[in-house]
């Protein structure tokens, strides 16, 4: 069985919008006798997909399973670049790893990799990611921005935002940012990102953002070492949360506001960051790798630098530390 022509077939019948096809048609499309669309329907009732079939009329996709497929993702998509290309694998080390690799094979700007879990998923200083099987979206996006490399740490802060705005267009939930790279809902973790960077002399070859996002787990999906930190979109708003629909609401926003950022600067985006920052105007604790500093977050600048100016009144650029709040 040529589970490509199946695919196909499955998106030639969704993009019917519901409308059912009968075999001969598929078969005609497809260029097959009418025995194996039968089978291609069986394959993808096999897979998940929930196929009524009509009688004189053909058959009709009625739901599609829970994954991040490509096909399930593109379907509806409203992107130009990103998630044009997506790699899916059932399960991987990390999804950076792979988009990494394709990155240096030359894959396009915008080219996604998604997969349902990961035995080695990683945070920013080779930490552990906990990625639970089917729960969440644990995503690398391949971006190829024509911009020196000093403007690369807002891709961070820019994709927050779009992870903020797609959480709360898909859920009725309002999420907050800790700089540089965490979601919070009620305080606890839903996100984290991490931005890696391929370069030479020319500048960015590109940049690979590992989007790590909490949907559907319960706090007994967490590794125990995290279960006092980490939260998901499912444990605040009690509901299931359609994972396809999000990452379509992440990719949409991811690509508004780089191409935003790459075209117009940070300044609206940088607007926008704080009005979700849970971090300004409040007292924290910036740890960095060998010194800590205490003080009030007085904002960013148009770089993404931390502004924390200290007691004794001095202003301090952070470049990359963790927060804690102190209030
Ligand atoms: P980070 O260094 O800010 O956060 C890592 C820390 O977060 C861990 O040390 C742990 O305390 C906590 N943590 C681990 N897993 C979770 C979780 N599921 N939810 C909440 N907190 C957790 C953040 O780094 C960047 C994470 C990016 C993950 C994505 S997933 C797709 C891509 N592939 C990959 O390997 N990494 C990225």
């Amino acid at each position: 069985m040529n589970i490509t022509v199946t695919y196909k077939i499955a998106k030639r019948m969704l993009e019917s919008t519901g409308e059912a096809l009968s075999g001969q048609q598929l078969a005609d499309e497809f260029g097959i006798s009418r025995t194996a669309i039968w089978k291609h329907m069986k394959e993808l009732e096999e897979k998940g997909y929930e196929i009524e079939s009509v009688k004189k009329k053909g058959y009709r996709i009625v739901s599609i399973p829970d994954t991040l497929e490509p096909i399930t993702i593109q379907i509806g998509l409203k992107t130009k670049r990103i998630g044009q290309r997506i790699e899916y694998v059932e399960s991987c080390t990390s999804t950076q790893i792979i988009a990494h690799q394709l990155a240096q094979e030359n894959a396009p700007d915008g080219t996604v990799v998604l997969t349902e879990t990961q035995t080695a998923g990683r945070g920013r200083m080779a930490r552990k990611w906990d990625s639970a099987a089917h729960k969440g979206v644990w995503m690398s996006i391949i971006l190829r921005p024509n911009v020196p490399p000093q403007k690369a740490p807002q891709f961070t802060l820019v994709t927050a935002v779009a992870i903020v705005r797609a959480i709360e267009e898909v859920t009725a939930l309002q999420p907050k940012i800790k700089w540089p790279n965490d979601i919070l809902l009620n305080g606890k973790k839903c996100t984290g990102i991490l931005t890696e960077l391929q370069s030479d002399a020319d500048g960015i070859q590109a940049l690979i953002v590992g989007i790590g996002l909490n949907v559907n787990q319960d706090k007994e999906d967490f590794d125990l070492e995290v279960q006092g930190i980490a939260t998901s979109l499912k444990m605040i708003s009690g509901q299931t949360v359609n994972r396809q629909e999000l990452v379509r609401a992440v990719l949409f926003y991811t690509e508004l506001y780089t191409q935003m950022y790459i075209d117009e600067g940070f300044g609206m985006l940088k607007i926008l960051w704080e009005s979700y920052s849970t971090t300004i105007g409040q007292p924290v604790r910036a740890r960095m790798t060998n010194h800590t500093l205490e003080g009030i977050a007085e904002g960013i600048s148009d770089d993404g630098v931390l502004q924390l100016r200290t007691l004794d009144g001095k202003l301090h650029g952070i470049y990359s530390a963790d927060i804690e709040m102190t209030n």
